[in-house]
């Protein structure tokens, strides 16, 4: 395996104007024949030409049309050298594949009824011989001809300009794609499908055609997902002027799926988990989740495809922008406070543990082995919180005029994130000289900040550092956008809210005239994604929940006084001492919260939801599973004992009672009820069996379904089994159903979860070639039930290796995926970490994919 460098780009040699595929698609076999159009390029390096190729025959290969003699190439496992070319040419490459026995779900590929394609990272090079790298972008023309009964759907990117039919019993269609693209942007879709239509008129008055294809059945599941395409559409256009620009838009949901969905121009490609949502088998989340994956892969038509990546150590070009795009749609059409309390989330559950691991790498990464390991939340989420950071300086109106000035710029053409930062800086008059180390380091900022007052002077001392990460020892200086404001006790605003930018290793600030006692809201709604470490008091938290103005900072302060209860409930139990009781402040701060409920009854759900487990560990310098696990169930029993009657009423109140619809209000009503039923049935108060009985009984909804479930996780016995084998029977032929299902058996804290899950795998029914069928069970196991999966005998992490050979035998970006769960053992006390590292050893004595063996070097390092 060879490692690529960032610092290594040139430019391609040849340049690629058009590409004309044919897919003849046969029983067992498809041929592909393409034509290219082939100019030097006089920018680019002299000698031999590279083009990549694995996994397939080659059959011919031609320079204007004069077939080459096998010697007149050199052919590799990887790629095709050409050399002694003319300067303009056409190359005909003609190559064979099997899409039937591909199960690495790149390339070409059979999912159920239909043959699709994934691209991107490098797929296309499953396909035909082709620079396969983001720089060569080119005009596509592609012809499909197929069995018409067998597919009689046929797709790809752009307008369809020519269809009919072929020898008798095929047919045809030619797609041309006017906009040059980088062939990870190409798609094909062939296959029986049901479909569901719409159309959208574009602000300039064009009607473009929309569709969602999936598998005959499935199309009651789809309306959703359109809608949100429409939402999407119409929001590109008022918020950024972008209007789309083709005659058609087209969604296939495929049921085998690496990514969660794919933005090939015109023909986005989605995983059905992201496209399938219906009241009574999608929930509340889901519904959220594909109105999101929908925006984005949407988004991506600008931010993407028309302006696309130099190489692909700019991919957060593209996905930083783009998920912030989404963000900013998604609290559009939400909560805008729970929305960033959910982003928030993600970022300190997942971005910054991975950021303090030993898979960190800076947002633009300087060396890969296999590029498919580097689509992280690094690159995606810290990569949009990069843009928020910009977005926050800049101001919202000079932001969006710096977009459309980048995306003007930069049209059509393949560039890096340097010339993202730059066009920033054009339009805003930002300097962002200091700010690009954000880019270019990894780790997660500490900022400290402590307060001194006297004479009504307010004084705040920030300060910063940043701990090494693998291969960048010493961090610089960052510059945080830090938001301020300043409160008396009783919540009246003494400073409005601002935003301070911490540029200096230190750095004091100096508020005259406010009166004492202050009380001081920092880093508001996560302005910057920092680990910050405060002065504040209890009183201070106590009075910031009740009263900042702004939900995110409410919820902040909430999560800082459970988190410290927490903490102290950990230290309890692992030197085995009684646990403390919930504090007074705490227990005042929840009493007002159930006494009073916030009209955003989201809000509500998220105010009186503890900090996870992932969150707790983060806490510490080694993380002890049994501990951290102990502890949170520890304080919700606590929780839910002390305020057992209001928790009683508040479920009773926001009880399911009418007809399920999807909107922001009924589902904080919802997710309320769940919240509040959990707590009592994890205290195992008096009849709350019957309780989630009735709900589930009665649910026309698989939110209310699932929460009765959730709830019962903590109630072995009868009804939970009656109710777990109802589903299981109700909802046999809806797969995404039965995932949730899948992670339910294996997440109640008091079975057998090992056992339980290797019984799974072990079932003929159980599809272990299908990543959400693996992710539902083995990321259920890992992180559904860590203190399971965790357990003293190292059963857990043997079911979780042996499971990462077979899979990385035909799925190596599934595996590599997998083996990214223990790879962190540094991060684990020594009873867990030497069991995930000796998993880790195991996995290196073994043969594996560069993927694979990319992760498992960096856990070993
Ligand atoms: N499918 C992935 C995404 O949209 C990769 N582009 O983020
Ligand atoms: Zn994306």
């Amino acid at each position: 395996p060879q490692r690529q460098y960032r610092l290594d780009y040139r430019p391609p040699a040849y340049l690629v104007d058009t590409v004309a595929l044919d897919f003849d698609i046969q029983e067992n076999n498809t041929q592909v024949t393409a034509q290219l159009a082939v100019a030097r390029n006089v920018a680019g390096p002299a000698g031999p030409w590279r083009l990549d190729g694995r996994g397939m025959r080659l059959v011919r290969v031609a320079i204007d049309g004069a077939d080459l003699a096998h010697d007149a190439y050199e052919l590799t496992d990887t790629a095709l050298w050409l050399d002694n070319l003319p300067s303009v040419f056409e190359l005909t490459i003609v190559t064979e594949l099997d899409p039937e026995t591909n199960l690495s779900l790149e390339g070409l590929y059979r999912s159920g009824a239909i043959l699709c394609t994934q691209c991107e990272a490098t797929g296309f090079s499953r396909i035909t011989y082709f620079p396969d790298r983001p720089d060569v972008m080119a005009r596509f023309t592609t012809r499909i001809e197929a069995d018409a009964a067998r597919y009689p759907v046929l797709l790809s990117n752009g307008n369809c300009t020519q269809a009919g039919m072929a020898q008798p019993g095929r047919h045809y269609a030619i797609y041309e794609d006017p906009f040059a693209k980088p062939c990870y942007l190409f798609a094909l879709v062939a296959g029986d499908l049901g479909v569901i239509r719409d159309t959208y008129t574009t602000a300039s008055g064009r009607e473009v055609a929309l569709a969602v294809f999936t598998e005959h059945g499935n199309e009651p599941q789809c309306h959703h997902a359109l809608d949100a395409l429409k939402k999407a559409m119409a929001w590109d256009e008022a918020t950024y002027d972008l209007e789309y620009d083709l005659d058609q838009f087209f969604i296939v949901a495929v049921g085998s799926f690496n990514m969660g969905a794919m933005e090939n121009k015109g023909l986005n490609i989605f995983n059905t988990a992201c496209v399938f949502a219906h009241p009574e088998t999608a929930t509340d989340g889901d519904f959220a989740r594909v109105r999101d994956v929908v925006a984005h892969e949407y988004f991506h038509n600008y931010t993407g495809n028309r302006v696309t990546c130099r190489d692909w150590f700019q991919l957060s070009l593209k996905e930083g922008l783009t998920v912030y795009r989404e963000h900013q749609f998604a609290i559009d059409h939400g909560s805008p406070g729970v929305t960033r309390i959910e982003q928030v989330r993600m970022i300190r559950d997942i971005q910054f543990p991975e950021d303090g691991g030993p898979r960190a790498h800076p947002v633009r990464p300087d060396s890969y082995i296999e590029m498919n390991n580097f689509y992280t939340i690094t690159v995606y989420e810290k990569g949009a919180e990069l843009i928020r950071m910009i977005a926050q300086m800049a101001g919202r109106e000079a932001f969006t005029d710096a977009v459309k000035h980048y995306l003007h710029k930069h049209d059509g053409q393949a560039v890096t994130i340097e010339d993202f930062v730059v066009a920033m800086e054009e339009t805003t008059g930002l300097d962002l000289a200091q700010f690009r180390h954000w880019y270019s380091h990894a780790g997660t900022p500490r900022v400290a900040i402590s307060q001194q007052h006297e004479n009504n002077t307010l004084t705040l001392t920030l300060s910063q550092s940043t701990p090494a990460t693998p291969g960048q020892p010493n961090k610089p200086v960052f510059d945080i956008p830090i938001s301020l404001a300043v409160f008396d006790t009783a919540g009246s605003q003494q400073v409005p809210p601002q935003l301070v930018r911490l540029n200096h290793a230190r750095k004091k600030i100096v508020y005259k005239d406010v009166p004492e006692p202050a009380v001081v809201s920092a880093l508001r709604g996560l302005s910057a994604p920092v680990k910050l470490t405060q002065d504040t008091t209890e009183r201070d938290l106590v009075c910031l929940m009740a009263h900042d103005s702004d939900p995110v900072s409410r919820w902040d302060a909430a999560q800082s006084l459970y988190m410290t209860h927490l903490l102290a409930c950990v230290d309890a139990i692992r030197a085995d001492h009684a646990l403390p009781g919930l504090g007074d402040g705490l227990s005042q701060a929840i009493t007002r919260l159930l006494a009073d409920w916030p009209a955003d009854r989201a809000l509500l759900a998220e105010m009186l939801t503890l900090p996870s487990t992932i969150q707790i560990g983060e806490a510490f310098e080694r993380i002890d599973v049994a501990a951290i696990d102990g502890a949170r169930r520890a304080v919700r029993q606590q929780i839910g004992s002390r305020f057992e009657e209001e928790l009683t009423a508040l479920a009773t109140a926001h009880a399911p009672r009418s007809t399920y619809v999807f909107d922001q209000d009924a589902a904080g009503r919802r997710a309320v009820f769940a919240l509040a039923l959990g707590y009592l049935a994890e205290t195992g108060v008096e009849g709350i069996e019957a309780w989630c009985r009735t709900v589930y009984d009665e649910a026309d909804n698989m939110t209310d379904r699932m929460a009765a479930l959730g709830a019962l996780q903590y109630c072995p016995g009868a009804t939970r089994d009656r109710l777990l084998g109802d589903f299981a029977r109700r909802f046999a032929n809806e797969p995404l159903v039965m995932d949730k299902w899948l992670r339910l058996q294996v997440s109640a804290p008091d079975i057998d979860a090992v056992a339980q899950a290797r019984a799974l795998l072990q079932d003929p029914a159980f599809d272990f070639t299908n990543p959400n069928r693996l992710r539902a069970l083995l990321g259920g196991l890992v992180r559904g039930n860590a203190p399971a999966f965790h357990r003293a005998d190292g059963a857990g992490y043997a079911l979780l290796v042996d499971e990462i050979l077979r899979i990385d035998a035909f799925n190596p970006q599934m595996a590599a995926a997998l083996a990214g769960l223990i790879a962190p053992w540094q991060r684990y006390d020594a009873r867990y970490g030497q069991g995930m590292r000796a998993g880790l050893s195991r996995l290196d004595g073994a043969e594996l994919s560069d993927n694979t063996r990319e992760i498992v070097a960096s856990g070993l390092a």
